[in-house]
């Protein structure tokens, strides 16, 4: 029996995808970078000689930490080696097509000089204002800008948890005045924003503000035409996140892909989605000494195969030191993923879910509105042959390797399988990739 769906006046405004242009270019990004930086940064996961367990951008709130003596390290922000031109060239040369940046994470500080709070870039030494170097230098180099804000404000007097008082509303109403009027200016100061990347949304007094959260991504659609906001921002009028109380998506893309990757197609329910991933498993601000196990760049290139195969984007964390600089693993990752993109990011941009049943050496991605499909291998089996089993609605005419272009044998099996043979004696240190010319049948 199917439920009748649940009348909602701030639910989902639309089912299923976007269909413009911006959101067509941002399906096609295929691979994104983070970034966290903040006064966090100077602490580097640690505080009185003792390392902090959590994520080293929450370090204020751990109780070894007192709020007042965080509360001044805008004092000490005063990054002299930054180069924001630096950083969108390393970016450019990783291959990535947007940019993901904190203008202020939960600890409040503002990377802009906002009029609506003395908490900002302005109070720091170094005065300048670092949004507008970041938005500038990547958009310089045609990297596309999000911006990442966090409404939890552990800084500000108004932020509550929760709305138990008739004090607590008051006071959440100007903090709701104080959001919108500072992504107003931050939408007014960066028209280049392509979208904004919400967080800290998930707190009871922001879950009980469902007709707000609804009329502010309205008002904030209207200030930029073709703005994207997944799905991190709304509440519905019943407290729900995400997807409204009849399961629809509420925002341009499923933002709940947090450091972990669909497993099928099934699992993304046809919506637009990007997954964002830290280096090490977990923290996302500069932390002197990288807890647990450390993603190497074939990791990191496997879970962008998986993740555009699957249809969604891959986002790569950075956090930079509080000089500007990056740590030198992270520098290194970003090179080697560069190296592999300029040789291998045909079968990344532009690319969507091929539909075809998914084999164990790898990941299909498919061109869009093209008849190209292209394997991602990862695994090479000692026979050296790649089993295929093409969807039943298209054939391959030609296997070829991306990487100078030869031309790969094949051998039809039964129930419409195929072997693409690898070149015989030929070892494949790296993930390499094969280009399936192919052909609808009619
Ligand atoms: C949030 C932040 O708290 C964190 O510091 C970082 O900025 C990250 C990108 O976002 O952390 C979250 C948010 C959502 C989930 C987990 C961690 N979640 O949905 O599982």
């Amino acid at each position: 029996v199917k439920k009748e769906p649940i009348p909602l006046q701030h639910g989902a405004h639309r089912t299923g995808k976007r269909m413009d242009a911006d959101m067509a270019k941002w399906r096609g990004y295929g691979l994104g970078q983070f970034i966290h930086w903040g006064l966090y940064s100077i602490l580097e996961g640690k505080y009185k000689g003792k390392y902090y367990n959590g994520a080293a951008e929450w370090i204020r709130s751990w109780k070894e930490v007192p709020n007042a003596e965080y509360d001044v390290l805008n004092k000490q922000f005063n990054p002299a080696t930054f180069n924001a031109t630096a950083w969108a060239k390393m970016a450019k040369q990783m291959g990535v097509k947007y940019l993901t940046f904190t203008t202020k994470h939960h600890d409040g500080f503002c990377l802009w000089p906002s009029k609506y709070t003395d908490y900002t870039i302005e109070s720091s030494p170094y005065k300048k204002d670092i949004v507008k170097e970041v938005v500038d230098a990547y958009t310089k180099e045609g990297i596309d800008v999000y911006l990442y804000f966090s409404i939890m404000d552990w800084h500000h007097p108004d932020w509550r948890y929760d709305l138990k008082t008739k004090e607590d509303s008051i006071a959440f109403d100007r903090f709701k005045l104080f959001t919108k009027n500072q992504l107003t200016e931050l939408l007014q100061r960066y028209p280049q924003t392509k979208g904004l990347w919400f967080d800290g949304t998930w707190d009871n007094s922001w879950k009980k503000s469902g007709a707000f959260t609804d009329s502010l991504e309205q008002y904030l659609k209207s200030l930029v035409p073709g703005l994207i906001i997944g799905s991190r921002l709304r509440a519905d009028e019943k407290g729900n996140r995400h997807v409204d109380a009849n399961g629809v998506l509420m925002g341009d893309y499923e933002q709940g892909w947090e450091r972990k990757i669909p497993k099928t197609y099934a699992d993304v329910h046809g919506n637009d989605w990007d997954c964002v991933m830290t280096i090490p498993e977990n923290g996302w601000g500069y932390a002197e000494k990288w807890m647990g196990h450390w993603k190497t760049t074939n990791e990191l290139i496997e879970m962008t195969a998986q993740c555009v195969s699957l249809g969604g984007n891959f986002v790569v964390n950075f956090g930079p030191k509080a000089d500007g600089s990056f740590r030198k693993e992270e520098i290194a990752n970003a090179k080697e993923i560069g190296e592999w993109m300029k040789i291998n990011s045909d079968a990344i941009y532009n690319c969507e879910y091929a539909g075809w049943e998914k084999q164990d050496w790898g990941y299909y991605t498919k061109k869009r509105g093209e008849d190209k499909v292209y394997m991602i291998v990862f695994n090479v089996p000692l026979s050296g042959s790649l089993k295929i089993k093409p969807s039943a609605n298209y054939v391959v005419e030609k296997a070829t390797l991306l990487e100078g272009k030869q031309q790969l044998s094949t051998e039809k099996l039964d129930y419409g399988a195929s072997f693409i043979q690898l070149p015989k004696g030929k070892t494949f240190v790296k993930p390499f990739v094969i280009v399936l010319d192919i052909k609808p049948v009619k």
